[in-house]
Order: C-alpha cells, then structure tokens, then sequence
C-alpha cells in the first residue's frame, strides 16, 4: 500500500481513535468496526502553484493521499460549475441572492462519485485486481463501471432489484459492467457484497463503496474547489445524505482546509433526507448514541433510498461539529424544487439533488437560514439519470 499510498498517511477509527497503518482492505476498525477515516499528518500544498493546473480533482494533488508518481486513472472528473442563482432570488423562491448550485451533474459520469472513484480506481489499478465491486443505488455503478473501463478492469454491481433508475443502469450496462440483481433494498445489496467479499468469493475485486475511506478523499474536493471559487467559506452547504459518505468527505475536506491554516472559519453543514428515508434525521432529533434505522425506506429519490447508512457516525459527527442539522423533505417538495431549479435556473437535477433546494426553502421559512448568508447547495446528479421521474411527474405537459 505504501507504493500507492503517500509516507505519513494513517487510518484513524472514528469511533475508539486507534490507528493504523494504511492496508489496502482495511476499512473498519478491527476493535470496534466503526469507519475508518485517512489522517493526512501533513501537506506541501500551495493554493498558487494548485491554480497553475486546471481546476479538477488532481488541482489539490498535496492533500490527496496518492503518492506522487502515481499515474491517475481519471477522466479529468470534477471542476464543475458553481453556479450562482439569479431568477430563483428575483421571483423571491428565495430570499437569499447568495446561493450557489455546485452542480455535480457536470462530472463524466453525472455524479459526484466520479470524485471519489478517480482515487479508489487508481488504488484498485496499482493492487493489480482483478476488478472492482460495488453495491449502489445507481450512481455509484455508473461511476464504477466507466472508470474500471478507463482502467482495464472489470466491474461487479449489486443493485436493488427495480430499484435503480434507468439512466444509471444503461451506463453500467453501456461500460461493460455485470449487473447483479438483489431482492430487496440497497441495504441489502451492501450486505451482499460485504458478504462475497468477506467469504472471498470477490477476494480479487476491490470494494469501492463509501466505506472504502480512499474514495470519500476524492470526494472532499468538493469543498476545496467551493473556496477556490468563491474566495470565501460559505455560511452553509447543504447535501443530500443517503449512504452519508459525500457530507462526511465534504465536512473533512473544509476541516482539513481549516486546520492546515488556509481558511479561517468553517461552514455549518445541513444534511438533508426524504421525509420516508430519514434514518439519519431520526437518529439526531433522538439523541441517540446508535443509529436508528429505517426498515423499508421510500422515496422517489431512489439515489438516496437508504434505511441503513454505513457513515452514520461520520455524517452525525459532520454535523455536530460544524453546528449545523439534518432536515427532512417530501417527496411533493422535491419534485417542485426540481421544476423549480430546472425552469428558472435551466438547472436540470435528478431527485435526491433537488432535496437541496427544498431544503433551503424550508431553513428559509423558519428563519434559519437569512437573507444575506451565502449558501451553497451541492446537486449531486444530473437530470437525466433519472428521465422517468421526470416524463411520469410532467406528462400532463406533453
Ligand atoms: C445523486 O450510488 O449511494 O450520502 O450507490 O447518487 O454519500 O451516499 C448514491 C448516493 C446523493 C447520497 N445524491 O450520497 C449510490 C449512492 C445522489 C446520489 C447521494 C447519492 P451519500
């Protein structure tokens, strides 16, 4: 792992603290099986020299954990646009002119996970596997399978059976993936895998979901390019949870910012999730120590259809730490800040991406959020992963 991995490099359990040597399938404590985070010791990173490069992933090279050398397996994925909305404020949808769409749909693959697969592929191709695995909700496998295309690897995806949607199945089919088909929800599917590759049936596939640590490195870009940009730390960033990697990443990417001196506040992050999928809002109004989890989650947002997040601790721990919250939103609320986003803005996201929107409508109406603060809502995927959505809640236009 050495070889792949930077000097200086250590899992830390989030949980009980030990850490560990970087092991390239060691992902949960051994002592209390809580996530394991990657703790960068140290960094040469220099915002003028990263502005030299263009603005993607690899722009912030010196806080990645890949050794230099390393060739990356990438498809020049992130750098994408921050978009300040203008007719949203002008029609008073929001009373805020400060808000910023990170529009994720614009990586190669139509999500975010492009971030955080460009770092897990690179691994997964250095290991010499076989291939990689997943189970996902859809994004993850489209993002898998593009990038173990570009690698020369293969790719395993575990998907809830008729409960993907379509856009993201054609481009794991498209990319020559194998598609396996779980009865039941993604919980499953992840239990799945867990299992193959704890029995090493898969012993020579790289698991790559998001409690693969490496990946939510790439992932946590996201809050570097938001400063690059703006020149200046938002009050909040608001992210849909599912699996709850993406806010944690987010999170530790501004902290990391923070406590290497090159930022000098910290955003509050609201993490938001569909109103019949809510594990993570239910187990922070509650208090409790352990998550609460959702047997049958529902949700038109079939991307963040998600009853037992493996982040959980991270996401609650993202929370806390930054002093912000988790916020519900319905189903009828997501589809209109979809129209909303789409019409006014020409913004096209896919459900769980529009929980942003609704959700900073919702902090507006009860005064949380004011009308001055600057607010950046991060729309993890483009509209067109999930076109039936679309086509079943307007057809009334057609
Ligand atoms: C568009 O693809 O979990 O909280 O398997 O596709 O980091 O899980 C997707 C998640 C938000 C939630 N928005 O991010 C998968 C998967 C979109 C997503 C999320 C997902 P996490």
């Amino acid at each position: 792992m050495y070889r792949i991995i930077k000097p200086g490099i250590v899992l830390k359990c989030i949980k009980c603290g030990k850490t560990y040597t970087p092991a390239p399938r060691l992902f949960l404590c051994p002592k209390c099986n809580h996530p394991l985070e990657v703790v960068l010791e140290n960094t040469d990173f220099d915002w003028n020299k990263a502005r030299r490069r263009r603005l993607c992933v690899w722009r912030y090279r010196e806080l990645l954990p890949i050794r230099e050398g390393i060739d990356p397996v990438s498809l020049n994925e992130g750098g994408t646009p921050l978009i300040k909305i203008s007719n949203l404020y002008e029609k008073r949808v929001v009373e805020s002119p400060n808000i910023y769409i990170k529009f994720e749909g614009a990586n190669p693959t139509g999500s975010f996970k492009d971030r955080g697969m460009t770092i897990g592929v690179t691994i997964a191709k250095h290991l010499g596997v076989e291939g990689v695995v997943v189970a996902s909700t859809g994004n993850t496998s489209a993002s898998a399978a593009a990038y173990a295309a570009r690698a020369g690897l293969k790719c395993i995806v575990f998907l809830p059976k008729g409960g993907v949607a379509r856009g993201k199945i054609a481009q794991a089919l498209l990319h020559g993936a194998e598609i396996r088909e779980v009865d039941g929800s993604f919980d499953k599917a992840l239990e799945e895998v867990l299992m193959d590759v704890l029995r090493g049936e898969l012993a020579n596939y790289y698991p790559l979901n998001s409690y693969n640590p490496w990946r939510l490195e790439g992932q946590k870009t996201i809050a570097f390019e938001i400063v690059d940009e703006l020149g200046f730390v938002p009050d909040y960033v608001i992210v849909p949870v599912g699996n709850a990697g993406n806010i944690s990443a987010i999170w530790k990417g501004f902290k990391e910012l923070y406590e290497f001196g090159f930022i000098d506040k910290l955003p509050h992050m609201i993490g938001v999730q569909s109103e019949n999928s809510a594990p993570l809002v239910k187990t922070w109004l509650s208090g409790s120590n352990d998550l609460i989890p959702v047997k049958e989650p529902k949700t038109i947002a079939s991307a963040i259809r998600i009853g037992r997040p493996v982040n959980w601790l991270k996401a609650l721990k993202a929370i806390i730490e930054s002093k912000g919250f988790f916020e519900t939103v319905s189903d009828d609320e997501i589809i209109n800040s979809m129209k909303l986003l789409a019409r006014y803005e020409g913004i096209g996201v896919e459900p769980a991406s529009a929980t942003t929107l609704a959700c900073l409508i919702k902090c507006m109406n009860k005064g949380i959020v004011k009308k001055d603060d600057n607010v950046v809502l991060v729309a993890t995927g483009h509209a067109l992963k999930d076109p039936d959505i679309i086509i079943k809640n307007l057809e009334s236009y057609l």
